[in-house]
């Protein structure tokens, strides 16, 4: 792992603010990407890491990944996203003053970036960040906010799997496709639901097996070990966990046609995409279909769009994703290049107008 100094170096992004959480040991890491195209936004992440530079390298990724989704999905938001990497997961007392301490470094970025929900973290989380400052989007129902982005994330990556299917077999039809949802957490446990509701064989895979069993018993699919969800037989593998599952050394494995699920950095590189074209897998760029949760907060606080018109966005991911298959038919490319393609376009545009 490079050291903290050489990452921050190498990233093309444009600033990061790092802070020593001393109460709980707690480093905290808030990565401006971009703010060519807006403020930069990108929910805030809660885990335990290896180092500090490994919590620093997700967050650098991961907010690099929020600028192409931003440019894709059409809205006027940069790339960002913060990291708070903590010894353990807080609660109660401990957890409430890491949030008013990182809500104060967020409040000294004077609203260059707005933040919201991402893994371990709650819209109860955002209640208490909002009481320091009013930069972010998704705190909760009761207090005003629009709730988790979970569902809307499901409902986009539902309709990606249906495109998907349309560009793999010739119909967008969910009757005995079988699809094997990896990792169901918030957003996965809503896709199989969908999914199984939708016609699918659904099956679903977790590292927590006990989670994987109670979803399955409650919908009445099948469970498949973690341990083998890579070498599944299945029409379409959807991950919907932790980043970097798809790699040189997993892809060779894969038994699907198409790979189309929730979790952002999929690919451990680039050029991993390539390796999906070259077997003839047909796979769903993630920063293209899992943009349904940041539409959906952005869009009911800050944009002040009606239902219908972010379900019409929500479908829209289904469109986007066609023109991007469509474009990297074209270009003779992975569908992962056409996809960065359309975003660094959308980029240019706005710096040249
Ligand atoms: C993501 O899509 O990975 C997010 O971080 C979602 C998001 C972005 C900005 C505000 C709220 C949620």
């Amino acid at each position: 792992m490079p050291s903290v100094e050489e990452l921050i170096a190498a990233w093309d992004g444009e600033e990061v603010l790092v802070r020593h959480d001393r109460p709980t040991g707690a480093w905290i890491f808030v990565c401006i990407h971009s703010r060519r195209l807006g403020p930069s936004a990108g929910g805030t992440r809660m885990k335990v890491y290896g180092s500090p530079a490994e919590a620093l390298a997700d967050g650098l990724r991961l907010a690099a990944g929020m600028t192409v989704k931003f440019a894709v999905a059409g809205l006027a938001f940069g790339g960002g996203k913060a990291v708070l990497a903590v010894p353990s997961l807080p609660t109660g007392d401990e957890r409430v003053g890491l949030l008013r301490r990182y809500a104060e470094a967020i409040d000294s970025l004077r609203g260059s970036f707005l933040t919201g929900c991402d893994m371990n973290t709650t819209p109860a989380d955002l209640d208490v960040i909002f009481e320091t400052g009013p930069y972010v989007f998704g705190r909760s129902r009761e207090s005003g906010g629009s709730g988790e982005p979970g569902p809307y994330t499901a409902r986009g990556v539902f309709h990606g799997i249906r495109a998907s299917l349309e560009r793999r077999f010739g119909s967008p039809a969910l009757d005995g496709r079988r699809v094997l949802v990896q990792g169901v957490g918030s957003v996965g446990a809503r896709l199989a639901e969908l999914l199984a509701a939708g016609g699918a064989e659904v099956a679903v895979s977790d590292v927590a097996e006990e989670r994987a069993g109670a979803l399955a018993a409650r919908l009445g699919v099948r469970v498949v070990p973690a341990a083998v969800a890579v070498d599944f037989r299945c029409d379409v593998y959807a991950p919907c966990a932790v980043g970097g599952t798809l790699s040189s050394a997993t892809i060779p494995s894969l038994r699907c046609h198409v790979v189309a699920g929730s979790a952002n950095n999929q690919l451990a590189a680039p050029e991993d995409a390539d390796l999906l074209r070259e077997r003839g897998i047909l796979y769903a760029p993630d920063f293209v279909i899992n943009a349904g949760g940041a539409i959906y907060n952005v869009a009911a606080e800050a944009l002040g769009w009606d239902g219908d018109r972010i379900e019409r966005a929500l479908e829209g991911i289904g469109a986007t994703l066609r023109e991007v298959f469509a474009r990297a038919d074209a270009d003779g490319v992975s569908t992962g290049r056409a996809a960065d393609a359309l975003a660094r376009e959308r980029l240019a545009a706005a710096t040249a107008g």
